[in-house]
């Protein structure tokens, strides 16, 4: 047994050891926490200070995450956090195979067959339920000759045809016509927005006596260009009055003489965020009143929306179109695999479509040019995989 002194040695020894450890542990603690920074904080001040430069840019990343219902979110890039955007999960493409084929395809219009068969019917009223009346949804025809649509029915709803597309911006100018006497609404959606069960609309109307500024038919009226939010759907539904803008001349009905050759509506959907409407005589000159108005897209339009062609109580109602927009979608040319795509003026050269660079890949791809309208999806390898040839289904 050693002496007690020794064993004291020793014992001291190990306490200064484990006070050493402890007191290294101790520090690289208070080190990473550097209590300093903390001292008199509140607590908002503190959770500030948790919030590093990283997660704050997440949170600005996910506030900018904006999609429509039914869209999957997608990343644009590679290893950048929430590099996300909404897109739908087939993504349109036109498939081609000749020069002739090509240059269709680049100078494509919207024909009034596809609004009249395809587009969304819309029927707005005071009674928040869509469509407010059903029966008026039918109340339109199409003329295969001239390619137009046009109302069929004195409408007691603002009825309404909107595009399957959405457009961010885009410029749409047409004459408007009605061949019946009556006084009552031809005019242009600006935008569509289907919310919940809820249609959103911001509408140009143009009446030549027939309408309130309310969105009713009160007749005895002065001829007007109504630029509104909801028109026709009341207060309660966020009727909202925008403009009211007097053409300058009587009451007299779209067969009148100042209406028969037609009124010209010329609308811009802007990149600066706003909205442009001029409003003049058929031949391009101005009312007595020259009309023009301009102001921002409404919140519940932001990012992109629909467009569309409407009517109010007005039999007869038709759209001469001598600008529309379209979707410009990439054209890939299945002979070489080369993309064609719209850089906002002009088509150009993008690079084969087997490039990533260029197309991007993990995604369903579907041909709207022509039968057998083929379905493909493009790996990461850079491989086209045939789907098939999907078809809608007709009940
Ligand atoms: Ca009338
Ligand atoms: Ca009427």
């Amino acid at each position: 047994m050693g002496k007690i002194a020794d064993l004291t040695a020793k014992f001291q020894a190990l306490l200064v050891k484990i006070n050493a450890r402890v007191a290294s542990k101790l520090d690289a603690t208070a080190t990473a926490v550097n209590s300093s920074k903390l001292e008199s904080k509140s607590l908002t001040e503190v959770r500030a200070l948790a919030s590093n430069d990283a997660l704050n840019q997440i949170a600005i990343d996910q506030s900018a995450i904006v999609g429509q219902y039914g869209e999957i979110a997608v990343f644009d890039e590679t290893g950048v956090p929430m590099a996300l955007r909404g897109e739908t999960m087939m993504k349109t493409i036109n498939l081609i195979a000749s020069d002739s084929e090509l240059n269709t395809v680049k100078a494509a219009m919207v024909p009034f067959s596809e609004v009249f068969n395809k587009w969304r019917r819309t029927s707005h009223g005071t009674s928040g339920v869509f469509p407010a009346i059903p029966s008026e949804l039918t109340g339109w025809s199409y003329d295969a000759v001239s390619d137009s649509v046009s109302s069929t029915i004195n409408s007691s709803s603002v009825i309404g045809l909107m595009s399957n597309d959405r457009f961010e911006e885009y410029i749409l100018e047409a004459i408007l016509k009605s061949t019946n006497a009556d006084d009552d609404g031809v005019g242009i959606c600006l935008a569509f927005a289907k919310i919940g069960t809820r249609e959103h609309t911001l509408i140009a109307m143009v009446d030549s006596g027939g309408l309130s500024d309310g969105g009713s038919v009160p007749g005895g009226n002065i001829p007007k260009l109504v630029i509104a939010i909801n028109y026709g759907q009341g207060a309660g539904q966020g009727h909202q009055l925008l403009a009211s803008l007097p053409l300058g001349v009587g009451i007299q009905g779209w067969t009148g003489a100042d209406f028969s050759p037609g009124v010209r509506l010329l609308v811009k959907r802007l990149q600066t965020g706003m909205f442009e409407v001029t409003c003049t005589k058929a031949d391009g000159s101005p009312w007595p009143t020259p009309v023009y108005w301009t102001g921002p897209i409404p919140a519940i339009f932001s990012g992109s929306s629909a467009i569309g062609f409407v009517s109010y109580s007005q039999a007869g109602a038709t759209w001469t179109i001598q600008q529309m927009p379209s979707i410009k979608r990439d054209i890939i040319d299945i002979r070489t695999m080369i993309v064609t795509r719209w850089n906002g003026n002009a088509w150009g050269i993008a690079g084969s479509a087997m490039d990533h660079n260029v197309l991007m890949p993990g995604r369903l791809y579907k041909d709207v040019f022509g039968v057998p309208y083929k379905a493909l999806y493009l790996d990461h390898d850079g491989t086209f995989f045939e789907l098939g040839a999907p078809q809608s289904i007709s009940l």
